[in-house]
């Protein structure tokens, strides 16, 4: 058993597309993407974020989140004061663009040929943004996994168990890398503890870009 608050070190050397590691029932696909699809990846969703800005969410007791979000798809993940949901149209108004076909692919070769994802949501993370331990759990059916890819600076991703205050294990995402929350994992607490301002030059003026896509309904 892994102590609490472990970090795997066993990928730090690593470079590359290679074994998948298990990061308690969580697979990590370390470098899946390479950096012209990376670079491919970022263009596309400059287009998103100029049809559907991002914008900065309030948690249900009125905080500002410090990651910043948009979304593609049918539905895109929204929160306030009212809580946590899915909406089918940006907050201004205009519906969510259409999730690019470079970030579908992901899910096609890892996940399904038959059913697409509704959401693709859009985190970007500045140097001081985090994302607390959280389920994902606002999607009708949880026998569908959650594919998440990173891209830009590098992050701190913690998974723990089903249960809150369980056992947790670290392991630092690096752009391009793909996780998949499924199986017994699809509802295990995860989040973001901090990001590595300069780890990477993809997006020139650095920060990170989380994509997960979900089916939603
Ligand atoms: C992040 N990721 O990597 C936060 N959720 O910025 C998530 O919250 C997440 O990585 C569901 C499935 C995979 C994830
Ligand atoms: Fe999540």
């Amino acid at each position: 058993m892994e102590s609490r608050g472990s970090v795997m070190k066993t990928r730090l050397d690593f470079d590359g597309p290679g074994p998948v590691l298990d990061l308690g029932g969580v697979m990590v696909h370390p470098g899946w993407l390479d950096t012209a699809a990376q670079a491919a990846m970022v263009e596309d969703l400059r287009a998103v974020i100029r049809e559907a800005p991002l914008f900065q969410p309030m948690t249900p007791r009125g905080q500002a989140m410090s990651v910043r979000m948009t979304a593609a798809g049918r539905y895109g993940w929204f929160s306030d004061r009212s809580g946590y949901r899915y909406i089918p149209a940006h907050p201004a108004g205009q519906p969510w663009p259409p999730i690019p076909d470079s970030v579908l692919a992901a899910w096609r070769a890892l996940v399904s040929q038959v059913r697409m994802p509704d959401c693709c949501l859009v985190n970007f993370y500045t140097g001081a943004a985090r994302m607390g331990l959280h389920q994902d759990r606002d999607e009708a059916d949880f026998g569908w996994p959650v594919l998440s890819i990173s891209l830009g600076d590098e992050a701190l991703f913690r998974v723990g168990t089903t249960t809150r205050g369980g056992p947790t294990r670290s392991l630092w995402l690096r752009s391009g890398d793909v996780a998949i929350l499924g199986g017994a994992a699809r509802l295990a607490f995860h989040g973001i503890d901090r990001v590595r301002p300069g780890s990477s030059a993809l997006l020139p003026k650095g920060g990170r870009i989380n994509l997960t896509l979900r089916v939603v309904d």
